[in-house]
């Protein structure tokens, strides 16, 4: 009880310099705090890490690049966005991240998506350091030529800062096969060489099998793994999935083959509820109108008699087994966590980055849901990206059923980790076990290089 107060002492000392230093970055102090809560009571137990300042050098990135993004419209009008790359950390590999294109990116929602990289790239047992970038453009409503032309001027200063040994970005929102045909394309000519500096890529061009499901896919076998050590399994569960774009998407196929029912998606408009299901067919649909079409959600309601669209809500008042959220960060109150476990909730898994709410993730381990955090639930899609690299250098390409295996593999490679050090009282605490696994490698090799 000492210790932990000790600990809870340290965390507020540390979060008042980290927030001074950091001002006005909400979503970065919010994805720090919960990592310190995590690490602190094992930074006591361990002198070497509080000696050598590990903490304190991990929450300052190595770099951030922010840059001008001029591009023109159909119409031959000039806009002016703004570029990031967040290079946090190359501890344990070249700077691994996706790329965000949303009107919402800042340079604090750039920040926190490259801090928890670096534990969540960690936690896949494969060599990459953890960054992001992006930015505040919209490709929504965009013809592809003016999401070319956004693409084609963003690289131009990206590719001064990337490379297949020094920082490999890939897809995020608004970033999927279209824009990263584009960036690739670019850096390829700009470059003047063909190396696997971006994942994500296009399966004749250097991508890698299953990269496109990977994320969505992990999520559930992480479920999977998760139930597993309830006596469960996803058979015949009923499942709520926020978003409706790659994540989600292949979140619900995987639990469609597992023999899940899924009974509502979403997107930025509102929620789809579907008490007969979303299946197979309905789901190849929802994929057309999105990755296809680019068309809203709302649409599904007029197509499929029996569902319902629910306008600029979200969907977790919709009683379920399993609640994955997959579109974005704080998507999940405190209050609509107490909705979920009111409503039985068994198992939470984020396939979505920091969907949750502090609150809603105390409100879960509080009922003792299976919680499973981001860094570890949506690892999948990093560590496919990780696989793709590998097959680029090697220059081969493996087929779906290796990658599929593999992929099966780290996820529960991730899931015995969170096991190992999230462990207590018969409760799996998912999020401590993620965050001090994910911390404790990057730390010894932090260590390992002295004071840098
Ligand atoms: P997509 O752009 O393919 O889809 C995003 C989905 O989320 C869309 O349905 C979108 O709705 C919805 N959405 C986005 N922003 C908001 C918002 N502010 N409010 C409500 N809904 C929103 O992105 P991904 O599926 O790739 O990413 C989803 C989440 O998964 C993100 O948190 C991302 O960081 C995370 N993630 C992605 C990985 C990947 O490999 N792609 C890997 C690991 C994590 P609409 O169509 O209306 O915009
Ligand atoms: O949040 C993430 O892990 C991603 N968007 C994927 C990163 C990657 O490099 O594949």
């Amino acid at each position: 009880m000492a210790k932990q107060t000790k600990a809870q002492e340290l965390v507020a000392k540390f979060m008042a310099g980290l927030i001074r230093r950091n001002p006005g970055e909400a979503e970065f102090h919010q994805a720090v705090q919960e990592v310190a809560d995590s690490v602190m009571p094992f930074i006591l137990e361990h002198p070497p890490y509080a000696k050598a300042k590990v903490l304190e050098r991990l929450t300052e990135p190595d770099r951030a690049i922010i840059f001008r993004v001029s591009w023109q419209d159909d119409k031959g009008e000039v806009h002016v966005e703004r570029g990031y790359r967040v290079q946090f950390s190359n501890t344990i590999g070249p700077y691994k991240g996706g790329l965000r294109f949303h009107p919402t990116v800042t340079l604090s929602v750039m920040k926190f998506l490259g801090f928890e990289q670096i534990f969540k790239n960690s936690l896949t047992t494969l060599p990459m350091g953890g960054a992001k970038g992006g930015s505040n453009f919209d490709p929504k409503g965009k013809s592809d030529n003016e999401v070319m032309r956004f693409c084609q001027s963003f690289m131009t200063e990206l590719h001064k800062h990337i490379g297949k040994d020094m920082d490999v970005p890939a897809g995020d929102i608004g970033v999927g096969g279209r824009e990263i045909g584009f960036l690739f394309g670019h850096y390829k000519r700009l470059q003047n060489e063909f190396t696997g500096a971006i994942t994500g890529k296009g399966l004749t061009f250097g991508g890698s099998h299953i990269r496109t499901e990977a994320t969505g896919y992990g999520c559930v076998y992480f479920v999977h793994e998760m139930l597993k050590t309830r006596k469960a399994d996803v058979k015949g569960k009923k499942v709520v999935v926020s978003g409706s774009g790659n994540v989600a998407q292949y979140a619900a196929e995987k639990v469609l083959q597992m023999g899940g029912k899924v009974l509502a998606m979403s997107d930025s408009g509102g929620f789809v509820y579907d008490k007969s299901g979303i299946n197979e067919e309905k789901l190849e649909y929802i994929k057309e109108l999105k990755n296809v079409k680019r068309g809203r959600l709302e649409s599904y309601a007029r197509k499929f008699k029996g569902a319902k669209f629910h306008k600029g809500q979200r969907p977790w008042g919709v009683p379920c087994d399993i609640a994955l959220p997959c579109a974005t960060q704080n998507e999940i109150s405190g209050e609509e966590a107490q909705t979920l476990i009111k409503n039985g909730v068994i198992a939470v898994a984020e396939g979505a980055n920091m969907p949750t709410t502090l609150e809603g993730v105390h409100a879960f381990h509080d009922a003792k849901v299976l919680f499973a955090p981001g860094k570890a639930a949506n690892a999948g899609g990093v560590a496919v990206s990780g696989l793709e690299q590998s097959q680029n250098s090697l220059r081969l390409m493996w087929s779906r059923e290796e990658v599929d295996m593999r992929l099966q593999q780290i996820m529960k490679e991730i899931h015995t980790q969170c096991a190992r050090y999230g462990a207590r009282d018969g409760y799996i605490h998912y999020v401590d076990g993620a965050n001090i696994a994910g911390f404790k490698k990057v730390a010894d090799a932090m260590i390992a290089y002295g004071v840098v």
